[in-house]
């Protein structure tokens, strides 16, 4: 224990986490980049527009979502799948943002991805009570490339599963900051995230929660 130990225990970044085989939880790992995440978010949706899309069982997901990058995620009464137009404006997704790549980037290569190239950003919004079931992410070709994803504003409870649907999941708080990569073992694992709470807030977004997911699709 050094004197200044304290002084810079809030400024530097926090030991990556193992959650899992092959998924790293990086505390804090954008908070110094926060507020200029949360504009490209709106400038992302000034171009393709938060939606709430639909499954193919016909329900409304309660998480509204756009993307950028090569290829954005639909679903729709036909069924799930990446899309290079925004089935919105019939346009090209916006690009992405040289910001959202380097920090996709720098998070993979933190977490041993070094190569890892991002096709997709999707943006989940949540407001208060929205929830993702747990699901598996297999809408890509390549699972050996690992998910980079960034949590902004309110809390919220990440139900982290194994396998199977049935395998009990454990719960992890992620906060305003943080970034996960889930590579290896990991990346075909059940997941989703408990309704975001009534009292949950941060005072950059309120009672809304913003979710960054980066992708290899093709
Ligand atoms: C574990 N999003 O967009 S992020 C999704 O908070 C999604 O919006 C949640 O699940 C959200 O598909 C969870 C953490 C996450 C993302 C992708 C994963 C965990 C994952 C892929 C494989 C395993
Ligand atoms: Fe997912």
């Amino acid at each position: 224990m050094s004197p200044t130990d304290d002084l810079f225990a809030d400024l530097s970044p926090a030991a990556p986490e193992q959650i899992a085989e092959g998924a790293w939880l990086l505390r804090g790992f954008v908070l110094g980049e926060a507020e200029q995440l949360l504009d490209t978010i709106q400038q992302v949706a000034s171009q393709a527009p938060f939606r709430h899309q639909v499954t193919p069982g016909g329900y409304s997901m309660s998480a509204a979502m756009s993307s950028c990058g090569d290829w954005g995620w639909v679903t729709d009464r036909q069924g799930y799948r990446y899309s290079a137009k925004d089935p919105l404006t019939d346009q090209p997704w916006p690009a992405l943002p040289a910001l959202l790549h380097e920090i996709a980037a720098r998070a993979a290569t933190v977490a041993g991805y070094p190569d890892f190239e991002p096709q997709a950003c999707l943006i989940n919004r949540y407001e208060t009570g929205a929830r993702m079931a747990l699901h598996q992410d297999r809408d890509e070709a390549d699972f050996d490339a690992p998910i980079v994803s960034l949590s902004l504003g309110a809390p919220i409870s990440f139900l982290f599963g194994g396998m199977q649907r049935s395998d009990k999941p454990s719960r992890w708080l992620l906060q305003h900051g943080d970034a996960v990569v889930w590579g290896g073992k990991s990346r075909l694992h059940f997941h989703g995230v408990a309704p975001l709470g009534k009292r949950a807030e941060h005072p950059l977004t309120g009672a809304v929660r913003y979710n960054l997911t980066f992708r290899k699709v093709t």
